[in-house]
C-alpha cells in the first residue's frame, strides 16, 4: 500500500501544489479546508492525473471538536499518517499594534498556532505507537524576523518556529521527523486572504519582482519528505532571488 501524506488547507496555494506534489510522489492523499467546491476539484485532479487515493475532508482547524471529529476517527484505511503537513495558516491585515483589530489577531492566533496544535495532537500519537512519520510545518520568513504591523502574524509564525523545535524534542525518541519550511514572499492567496478580498492591493505586493511560486515551495517539501531514512531536513528557509530579508526586496 502507499504512504500517506495529509495537507491542512489544500484548497489553494501551497497546500494545493503540495498535494499535487506529494500525490506524484507516490503517495494517497488527505486534503484538508473549508472550501468543499475546491476540495472536491482537487481530489478530481488528483484521482485522474496521478491515480491516487484521495480523502478530503471539510473542516475548519480552529475549532477542535470539528478536527477530532474529522481527523479522530480515520478508517483502518487512512489511519497510519505517515506524513502530515501542518499548512493551514494565513496572515489578516496589516496594522501597528496601538491600531490592531482584535478579531484579525484571534483568526491568525486560533488558525496558525491553535489550528496547528489540534491537528498535531490528533494525528501524532499513531505516529509514536508506530514509531515512524514526519511531521512538516509551513513557518515563513517571518518565523525568524519581525516586521512593523505584522508584529501578531509574525508572533505566530515565531510560534511556528518553537512549536517545531519543542516537537522534535519530544518526538525524536520514537523515529519522528519534524521539519519547518519558511518561504519568503510566495504568490498564492495569502495576499487577498490578507487585504480581505482587495485584489488590486494583493497584486501590488509582488509588483517589480519574480515571487516564489506554490510549486517552489512544494518542491522544497518534496525534497525533506524524501530524504533518505536516517536523515532529517530540520530547517528550510526559501526566498525568491529578489528578497534578502522579510522587507528588502530587489524591484525592478
Ligand atoms: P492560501 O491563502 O493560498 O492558502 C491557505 C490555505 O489555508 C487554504 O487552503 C485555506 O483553506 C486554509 N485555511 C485557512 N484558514 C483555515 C481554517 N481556519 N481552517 C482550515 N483551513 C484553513 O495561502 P498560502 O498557500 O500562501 O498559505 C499556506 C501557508 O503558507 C500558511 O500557513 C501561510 O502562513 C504560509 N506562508 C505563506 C507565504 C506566502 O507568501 N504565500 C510565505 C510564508 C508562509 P480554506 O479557505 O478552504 O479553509
Ligand atoms: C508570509 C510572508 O513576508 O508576509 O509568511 O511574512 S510575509
Amino acid at each position: 500500500m502507499k504512504k500517506i501524506a495529509l495537507i491542512t488547507g489544500a484548497t489553494s496555494g501551497i497546500g494545493k501544489a503540495t498535494a499535487e506534489r506529494l500525490a506524484k510522489d507516490g503517495f494517497d492523499i488527505i486534503i484538508t479546508g473549508r472550501r468543499k467546491e475546491k476540495l472536491q476539484e482537487l481530489e478530481s485532479v488528483l484521482q485522474k492525473e496521478y491515480k491516487t487515493e484521495v480523502l478530503s475532508l471539510e473542516f475548519d482547524v480552529r475549532n477542535y471538536a470539528e478536527v477530532e471529529k474529522h481527523l479522530g476517527s480515520l478508517s483502518e484505511r487512512w489511519k497510519n499518517v505517515d506524513v502530515l503537513v501542518n499548512n493551514a495558516g494565513l496572515a489578516v491585515g496589516l496594522n501597528s499594534i496601538q491600531e490592531g483589530v482584535v478579531d484579525d489577531w484571534e483568526r491568525m492566533i486560533d488558525t496558525n498556532i491553535k489550528g496547528l496544535l489540534y491537528v498535531t495532537r490528533i494525528i501524532s500519537p499513531r505516529m509514536v505507537e508506530r514509531k515512524s512519520g514526519h511531521v512538516i510545518n509551513i513557518g515563513s520568513i517571518a518565523s525568524r524576523e519581525v516586521y512593523a504591523n505584522g508584529v501578531v502574524y509574525c508572533a505566530t509564525k515565531h510560534a511556528v518556529k518553537a512549536l517545531s523545535e519543542g516537537m522534535r524534542l519530544d518526538m525524536v525518541k520514537y523515529g519522528i521527523k519534524v521539519t519547518l519550511v519558511c518561504p519568503g514572499a510566495a504568490e498564492t492567496e495569502f495576499s487577498l486572504v490578507r487585504f480581505k478580498g482587495d485584489g488590486d492591493r494583493a497584486d501590488k505586493v509582488y509588483d517589480g519582482f519574480v515571487p516564489l511560486t506554490a510549486d517552489d515551495v512544494a518542491d522544497a517539501i518534496s525534497y525533506a519528505v524524501s530524504a533518505p531514512d536516517h536523515v532529517d531536513v530540520q530547517d528550510i528557509l526559501l526566498m525568491a532571488k529578489a528578497q534578502a530579508s522579510a522587507t528588502v526586496f530587489h524591484k525592478e
